[in-house]
């Protein structure tokens, strides 16, 4: 099923690039992902197009205007209504929404799509918000000029795990968080590297690690979940608690944690 995403924009030219590079060239062109781009500009009346202006009670910059918004969101619903697509929610990114998380994409992945509201000056008259937004997003805890980079970033994420994408379908198995903790080392030639060729006159040569080479599967499975375990519980010890509340580390993973020096 293709996941559509409609998104209202001030700057289109900011998407081009993603149509036509990368894993996201192969879906747009497969059309498992939908990406249909709405300039708001388009939706501005009158004179000078205004799609932003002061905020009451003074303060610094401009805020989006209402009906620029109102007027967009209607000829997307009119579109999708047309399409069949049916009335897909509307996500807003902003340093205030809820941290997107590598579940909250795969749930998205798996869905008809959203609509993606991104906003650029101070922000967006909050009575659009409160009438038409279903769900803030965050990117994480800093502030960018606009949501299109979000937007791009989620536009990724959830397309790069739809089927056939990426070149090999176990590929996202092995992401980061695909099982709620950071991901393995990965090596590849040359079996083993002179130091001076990362750039460290003198040095001992770096070997990769052994089991790799071995061809013992099961041992290089659990080589690899023991340094997922290990690099989660050093660098986001609370990700340790969250797969262990949801009862996903075994006898086993808990055995190597109790071992490991923190
Ligand atoms: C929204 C900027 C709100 C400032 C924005 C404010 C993010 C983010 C983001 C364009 C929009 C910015 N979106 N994750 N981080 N007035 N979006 O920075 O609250 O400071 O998703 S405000």
């Amino acid at each position: 099923m293709a996941v559509r995403f409609d998104v209202i924009t001030l700057f289109p030219e900011l998407f081009a690039p993603f149509q036509s590079v990368g894993v996201t060239r192969r879906a747009f062109e497969s059309r498992q992902v939908d990406v249909r781009l709405w300039p708001l500009r388009d939706h501005a009346e009158g004179v000078y197009r205004r799609v932003d202006d002061r905020p009451f009670g003074g303060g610094p910059g401009m805020v989006m205007l209402v009906e620029p918004l109102v007027r967009c969101l209607a000829a997307i619903r009119a579109s999708q209504s047309a399409d069949g697509a049916g009335k897909l929610p509307v996500l807003l990114f902003s340093p205030a929404g809820k941290p997107l998380t590598q579940q909250r994409v795969q749930q998205l992945a798996a869905a008809p799509g959203a609509v993606l509201l991104c906003g650029r000056y101070e922000g967006i008259d909050q009575r659009f918000i409160d009438a038409h937004v279903d769900e803030e997003v965050s990117m994480g805890d800093y502030v960018l000029s606009g949501g299109e980079l979000p937007a791009l970033t989620l536009i990724d994420a959830v397309t790069r795990l739809q089927p056939g994408v990426l070149h090999d379908a176990a590929s996202h198995e092995q992401d980061s968080f695909s099982d709620g903790l950071l991901d393995c080392p990965h090596y590849s030639r040359p079996e083993v590297l002179p130091a001076s060729a990362v750039g460290v006159e003198g040095g001992a040569d770096l070997p990769v690690p052994p089991v790799l080479m071995s061809g013992h599967h099961a041992q290089i499975a659990r080589w690899r979940r023991e340094q997922q375990l290990a690099i989660t519980a050093r660098r986001r010890p609370e990700l340790i608690e969250a797969a262990r509340a949801r009862g996903e580390l075994s006898k086993q993973d808990e055995h190597f944690l109790s071992k490991l020096a923190l």
